[in-house]
């Protein structure tokens, strides 16, 4: 796979070149005052190969939405879901592997999997009251000893090479990530009776084997997870944190754990927790675990008036129910006859948007991923929901990773965007 990424990204260096030289004057936007005001968003000054994310059908990876991706990426069964392993290779690539392809990815992570007992340490150093993800992210930087990248960096190597460093550190984190994750998840619930990783698992299955959800259900379902949270184009927070602390060529362990540190908001990856929590809130407050669809809406319409987002619903670039969504509601639509969780999640699809759409100033009132992720992991006997957000975050190593190690290819530089004080807006708005 190394060779094959080399071969096909190698090519995008001329190209990347080629613009930053012969088209370096060419104005592709214009940027407003209404745009630096809300966040950025719709300015293009990021290059993301992996994915790209469309306001109206939702995200691509190499141009293959989620639907086209359950069909083609290869699954261990047949009815399964596709393999993780397989859209790494899609996003690093740009073609749809072989099973083979997948197969030698698994086995490489697998080889690649131990966890030095350092970073199992620093875990255990911190309370366990510590949220999970501010051990998850401690527990990555940690790993920074074992940076190839790093030592390369320092012992001169040239800047033409540092992707193949980098591609080496990167392997090594994503093999890894899976065994920290759940050693954090054994620790806080389990009373730290640790389960060993199975070399003969795949990567998601093993996640779910050490997790001690053992089930082919709940490793089905992992799969999917897994696949869906991956990447979602370069802007979102935890993607472009982890570019922007790459640009610096801090090593990749530092970088993802900057990115995770952002995933961990409550705007972004803690709201797939949030959902789950604010759930449990309404049926407490209701007094019932099936609430009416009535009794949703007066919910709903409390949290806005006391100040509150409706977490899972809106999003920064999407304008339609997100297709991870509808995903997931496929999943429980076929493999789950009844539950009230599940139940509760599909009536407040019903019940959310007309709300959040007649407020006014919402721009997307629709679901976005997190809006099902917890009700799925909750239904198959993942209850820890504090813990939900890491999950997120191991799949969304996959995606930020895989750019970084392009970036790193191209030879992209140092990001330093510009900023002004309030005032230089002021007299820009005023013409002068
Ligand atoms: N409930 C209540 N109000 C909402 C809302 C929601 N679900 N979504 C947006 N709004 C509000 C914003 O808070 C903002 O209010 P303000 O002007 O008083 O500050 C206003 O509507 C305009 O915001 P926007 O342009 O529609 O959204 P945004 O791009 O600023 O923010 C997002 C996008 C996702 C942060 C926002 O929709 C939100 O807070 N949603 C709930 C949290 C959530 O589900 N996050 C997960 C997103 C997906 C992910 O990253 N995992």
């Amino acid at each position: 796979i190394k060779n094959r990424f080399y071969e096909k990204a190698s090519k995008c260096i001329g190209e990347y070149q080629k613009l930053k030289t012969e088209h370096a004057d060419k104005v592709i936007a214009n940027v407003t005052i209404g745009q630096v005001m809300t966040g950025m968003k719709g300015v293009p000054s990021l290059i993301t190969d992996t994915s790209k994310l469309d306001a109206n059908t939702g995200i691509t990876f190499r141009g293959y939405s989620i639907p086209e991706l359950r069909e083609k990426l290869p699954r261990l069964d047949p009815a399964g879901e596709p393999l993780p392993e397989g859209l790494y290779y899609l996003m690093l690539v740009g073609e749809i592997p072989e099973q083979e392809d997948v197969f030698n990815i698994s086995k490489d992570w697998s080889t690649r999997s131990h966890v030095p007992q350092h970073v199992f340490d620093v875990i255990d150093a911190m309370p366990k009251s510590a949220r999970p993800m501010t051990q998850f992210s401690a527990a990555i930087v940690a790993m920074a000893t074992e940076s190839v990248f790093q030592k390369a960096y320092r012992s001169g190597v040239n800047k033409k090479y540092y992707w193949d460093f980098m591609y080496d550190d990167v392997m090594n984190l994503i093999a890894r990530l899976p065994r920290i994750a759940a050693y954090i998840y054994r620790r806080n619930y389990f009373k730290d009776k640790h389960i060993e990783p199975d070399p003969r698992l795949d990567w998601a299955g093993n996640l779910a084997h050490m997790m001690g959800h053992d089930s082919d259900e709940v490793k089905r379902l992992m799969r999917l997870y897994m696949v869906i949270h991956a990447d979602h184009e370069g802007g979102n927070v935890s993607a472009h944190t982890t570019h922007l602390v790459g640009s610096a060529l801090s090593n990749p362990y530092y970088a993802l754990g900057a990115g995770m540190l952002g995933l961990a908001g409550p705007l972004h990856g803690y709201a797939n927790q949030d959902v789950i929590n604010w759930i449990f809130e309404l049926m407490n407050e209701i007094g019932s675990d099936e609430p009416t669809k009535e009794q949703l809406a007066d919910y709903v319409q409390k949290t806005l008036e006391a100040g509150r987002v409706v977490p899972g619903y809106g999003h920064a670039v999407l304008r339609v129910t997100d297709p991870r969504f509808t995903a997931q509601k496929e999943f429980a639509d076929k493999y789950i006859t009844h539950d009230k969780l599940i139940n509760t999640v599909n009536n407040l699809y019903e019940v959310v948007p007309p709300i959040l759409g007649s407020v006014g100033k919402i721009s997307n009132p629709w679901p976005n991923v997190d809006a099902y992720s917890g009700a799925l992991l909750y239904h198959y006997g993942i209850k820890e929901y504090s813990f939900y957000t890491v999950l997120f975050g191991v799949s969304r190593a996959l995606g930020v990773l895989a750019s970084l190690v392009m970036d790193r290819l191209y030879g992209l530089p140092i990001e330093r965007p510009s900023s002004y004080p309030l005032k230089w807006y002021r007299d820009k708005a005023s013409g002068e």
